[in-house]
């Protein structure tokens, strides 16, 4: 295993002056370590992490990105069009969720970790895969250091294993709910109503409180939870559709935002539980400062925007705004971490859980408006 700090002395003695990224669990050592640096900047997505990297470095200073693969989505359009159409090399180290055998990680890993390699072939970006050993990274930063000089860039791809955790004290937060305690509290507020929920704890954390064929756990897809509940609630009017997103997953694709506000649907709630961090890969924080989400929701043209922090004012608003037209934001402030949920997989495969949600949607609901 190559530990974190050997991982970020590497890097410090090569030269790189300007960190980005979006985390991964597989790398939550470096992403700790550079967590504590002003050179990192977290990034709501990866595609901006590249950008801002090419930024740097046509100012000159080094610049190296953190992903993980389900985030090369993200990121290869300023790859190609950016890095590669003008010749603007960056370093990246991207995780190999998936990879090599799918059933040993969740199954939304599966396809983007059988095809990671392939796709960087494709491509023709050079690439090479890190083994647990302090030589395989030298060896690779000095291929990346060969890359650079031919202008191009290089990618460190990084399997389960490969780079240690280190222990860094966590940031004390001042929220007075955590995560369970708002979950509970907005799932009494839930009935009969069409659920989406994000990627990551919050899905497992809502499907440990109160499993229903009506909630969709939306694992992986990262910032599209809005996306679904938007197109359900547009071609649907008379469901209720409430989305139960994450801070880290909103701000990732904050577009989706403004097309709720310019849509309108009155039958669309949008639930944040925002505790400033990505608790689902190690709890690296998302943001320096908070959110203002009630400024933010009614400037993107929701109808109401409102934040929560403890759970008796998140059921007391929640059963306020009930009968009132949408589309609603509600923020809910929790703290980091907490208990681990189970996960959704070790009830329901993925197609169960479309399934058992489209059988529900098509019954004639109970509580529907
Ligand atoms: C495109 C993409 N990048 C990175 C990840 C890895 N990832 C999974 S969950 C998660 C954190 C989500 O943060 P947030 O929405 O704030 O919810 P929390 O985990 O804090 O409950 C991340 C970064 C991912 N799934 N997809």
């Amino acid at each position: 295993m190559i530990s974190a700090e050997f991982f970020c002395a590497e890097l410090d003695r090569r030269g790189f002056g300007f960190f980005s990224g979006v985390p991964c669990s597989f790398l939550k050592g470096p992403f700790a370590l550079l967590e504590q640096r002003e050179s990192y900047v977290p990034a709501p997505n990866e595609g901006i992490a590249l950008s801002m990297a090419a930024g740097a470095e046509l100012g000159g200073t080094k610049a190296a990105v953190l992903a993980q693969n389900s985030g090369l989505g993200n990121l290869l359009d300023p790859l190609t069009s950016l890095g590669m159409a003008y010749e603007i090399p960056v370093l990246l180290f991207v995780s190999l969720r998936g990879w090599p055998n799918a059933e040993d990680d969740e199954p939304h890993h599966a396809a983007m970790g059988a095809a990671t390699i392939g796709v960087l072939e494709s491509l023709g970006v050079a690439h090479g895969i890190l083994e647990p050993a302090q030589e395989s990274l030298g060896a690779l930063l000095d291929r990346a250091e060969r890359e650079r000089a031919r202008r191009r860039s290089f990618v460190v791809l990084v399997p389960a294993d490969t780079v240690g955790t280190c222990a860094v004290p966590a940031p004390a937060t001042e929220a007075s709910m955590t995560r369970g305690e708002a979950v509970e509290a907005l799932a009494g507020h839930l009935s009969g109503a069409l659920v989406y929920s994000t990627t990551g704890m919050i899905s497992r954390e809502l499907f440990g409180v109160r499993d229903d064929p009506r909630n969709f756990y939306m694992q992986g897809s990262m910032g599209h939870a809005v996306g679904l509940g938007l197109g359900t609630a547009l071609t649907h009017p008379r469901e209720r559709v409430v989305v139960v997103d994450g801070d880290g997953a909103v701000v990732m694709h904050m577009g989706g935002l403004a097309l709720v506000g310019e849509r309108r649907p009155a039958n669309l709630t949008h639930l944040v539980i925002d505790n400033g961090s990505y608790d689902s890969t190690g709890g690296q924080r998302t943001r320096e400062r908070a959110m203002r989400w009630d400024e933010l929701a009614l400037a993107a043209g929701y109808r109401t925007g409102r934040i929560c922090r403890t759970p008796k004012e998140t059921d007391a608003h929640l059963a306020e705004i009930a009968d009132q037209p949408g589309p609603h934001l509600v923020a809910l402030i929790v703290g980091r971490g907490g208990a681990t949920p189970p996960r959704v997989t070790s009830a329901h495969t993925n197609a169960e859980v479309r399934a058992r949600f489209q059988a529900a949607a098509a019954e004639p609901a109970k509580g529907r408006r």
